[in-house]
């Protein structure tokens, strides 16, 4: 899943792509790069960020979205966002899933739009609202409370008419999180696994990859974000929301091929 922010504040591409025509082309050289999923947002999501009007957040998203159908884009195409406004918008425009980081508590009408559209969801685990999250985070343990709460959006998902099996879970690396919940929810991520859906992971360029490896500025750090993916992995993630989908991709194909291979080169001699 590539990431096109089309946003002045994002913390890592922020003001890259605003104009529309560079979103596209941005959007399309991510897939030329091999992703499957355009995530596109126009709203930061960063720990203090200010929420954005539905109407510029319109303003912001639409014309990439409609932009990428009309070129023909090959990918699917998600919307980032927690209005139901924008959701519907985006979903009879042609986008297909809804990337809600609220996973279903910041509007109350997106449950239904997503429903009635028959559109995918990601769910999302955030600890607080963007503001607030970041300030002192504490779980009894960040695994077990994170699958409870995703396990609980999940029901609820399903009850307002959501298929399940449209339904993505992310445990929301860096949303209410210090660098050791971010690391002990990447070392225990097979364990998402036990509620039955794909699980996403969104590592990329994130601030706990600096503070780990000293890189200040998030360009700095796709290698980290390349190692996490290759984990995430190894662990049984299996869609990967990045900024550089060409690394990403070339790691994820070795570690794929490796993680499936075959034991028949084997010999007695080898053995
Ligand atoms: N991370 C960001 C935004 N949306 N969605 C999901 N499902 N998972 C994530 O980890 C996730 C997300 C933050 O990254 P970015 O979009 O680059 O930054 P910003 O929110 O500042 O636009």
């Amino acid at each position: 899943m590539g990431v096109v922010n089309v946003t002045p504040d994002s913390f890592s591409d922020g003001g890259r792509y605003l104009d529309a025509a560079a979103a596209v082309a941005h959007g399309r050289s991510l897939v030329a790069e091999g992703a499957d999923i355009l995530d596109v947002g126009g709203e930061s999501t960063r720990p203090g960020a200010p929420a954005v009007p539905e109407n510029e957040e319109l303003r912001r998203v639409m014309p990439v979205i409609e932009g990428l159908i009309a070129s023909g884009c090959p990918a699917r195409i998600s919307i980032d966002t927690s209005k139901s406004g924008v959701a519907e918008r985006a979903l009879r425009a042609g986008a297909t899933l809804v990337n809600d980081v609220t996973a279903l508590r910041g509007d109350p009408g997106m449950a239904g739009v997503i429903a009635a559209a028959e559109a995918e969801c990601c769910l999302m685990h955030m600890l607080g609202d963007p503001r607030t999250m970041q300030d002192d985070p504490r779980y009894d343990d960040v695994v077990g409370d994170i699958k409870a709460f995703l396990g609980e959006r999940m029901r609820f998902a399903v009850e307002a008419g959501i298929a399940l099996d449209r339904i993505l879970l992310d445990p929301g690396i860096g949303f209410g999180k210090t660098v050791a919940h971010n690391l002990e929810l990447l070392a225990r991520l097979g364990e998402f696994l036990d509620l039955g859906r794909p699980v996403v992971i969104g590592t990329s360029r994130k601030s706990f990859l600096g503070a780990l490896t000293g890189r200040e500025s998030p360009d700095d750090r796709v290698a980290a974000t390349v190692a996490t993916c290759v984990l995430a992995y190894e662990r049984g993630a299996r869609i990967f929301r990045v900024h550089d989908v060409a690394p990403v991709r070339d790691a994820l194909t070795v570690t794929g091929a490796t993680v499936s291979a075959p034991w028949t080169t084997r010999t007695s001699t080898t053995r």
